[in-house]
């Protein structure tokens, strides 16, 4: 059953309740594949409870990002600049992007990760290097779980067909740490009222969806996570900093020719106090090529998008705008 969390329920003009998937891990096997295929196709977002990550993994890179964003930015920009790895603030992306925010961006490949530690994590370069590498690992595993469940659910014959691509060790998966700072309402120094949504809050990250496979997030105890219904209704999602939130990439959509969903969302930021959020964005190598899982094309169903790559549609998403619609490039009919 997915249950909605009474947190999590808002209601619409037409007083229609609406509710984020809650997925217990923890069910049985054939009714699980069942509520992901569900959750995945009415939302690309849902929560998973009863996940089996041990805290500590969770705590100790938290602690780690406390660490990091508590310096001076001297220091910080140390670490290096996020293009394309390293500390990034307040631009997002290379087109001009710009957010409320300051973040860590780290591929997943296990030389990346020990050459960056060195730089962001001066003084325990090591200790550092397997907080990040534990925590990977084991988010991972979750993303892995969650796609072999999809699979299930579809009817795919070999139920590893999802989760073989970013198992795989060319994988270009990334994980990022992003720091929202509270933004007071409008004061002397944030004069511009553009800047704020629903009169308080400014956009810490902007709208888009994620581009690669399947996003595993968790944040600390500060909201401002807000995603968006497939009717363009915008749902906030309450942190809880126990449990990971998932959420549908665009190359899952392709896989699924259309039949789950892309989530867009975005983040507000809070007037009080700092939220801090990790993503691990689950993607193929760069030389996969991207198209519909044979399963998902019918005659009836024909494939919606032309086959790419995913260093071709990494390409195609760093030329546009974070909000663009990088999938419309891609689409067949
Ligand atoms: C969104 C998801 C991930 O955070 C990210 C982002 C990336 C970046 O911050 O450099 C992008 C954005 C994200 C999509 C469009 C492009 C690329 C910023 C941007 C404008 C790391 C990713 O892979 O795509």
């Amino acid at each position: 059953m997915v249950v909605p969390s009474p947190t999590s329920m808002i209601r619409t003009k037409k007083t229609k309740a609406v509710g984020i998937p809650t997925i217990d891990l923890s069910m049985e096997r054939s009714e699980l594949s069942e509520l992901v295929v569900k959750a995945c196709e009415e939302y690309g977002f849902f929560k998973v409870v009863n996940h089996g990550i041990p805290k500590e993994v969770i705590s100790r890179l938290e602690n780690e990002g406390t660490e990091f964003f508590s310096k001076n930015s001297t220091e910080k920009l140390q670490a290096g600049t996020s293009t394309p790895f390293g500390y990034g603030c307040k631009n997002i992306g290379p087109n001009g992007d710009k957010g409320d925010l300051e973040y860590l961006l780290l591929h997943t490949n296990p030389n990346s990760i020990s050459e960056r530690s060195k730089t962001i994590a001066k003084d325990h370069p090591i200790k550092f290097s397997c907080i990040v590498t534990d925590y990977i690992e084991a988010v991972k595993e979750l993303a892995c779980e969650i796609l072999e469940l999809a699979a299930e659910g579809l009817w795919v014959p070999d139920k590893s067909s999802l989760s073989k691509v970013i198992k795989d060790v060319h994988s270009d998966s990334v994980l990022r740490i992003n720091h929202y700072p509270p933004v007071k309402k409008l004061s002397k120094d944030n004069l511009d009222p553009s800047k704020f949504q629903n009169n308080n809050n400014t956009i810490g990250f902007g709208e888009h969806s994620d581009p690669q496979i399947l996003t595993i997030l968790r944040s600390n105890n500060v909201g401002g996570l807000q995603i968006s219904t497939q009717h363009g209704l915008w749902i906030p999602v309450h942190p809880d900093p126990n449990e990971f939130y998932v959420m549908v990439g665009d190359s899952l959509q392709v896989l699924t020719n259309g039949r789950f969903v892309s989530v867009r969302h975005r983040v507000l930021t809070n007037t009080t106090k700092p939220r801090m959020s990790m993503m691990y964005f689950a993607a193929p190598p760069l030389n996969w090529w991207i198209s519909p899982l044979s399963k998902m094309v019918t005659a009836h169903n024909p494939s919606l998008y032309k086959p790419f790559t995913w260093a071709q549609y990494k390409q195609a998403a760093y030329a546009l705008r974070l909000g663009d619609s990088r999938l419309d490039q891609f689409k067949l009919q």
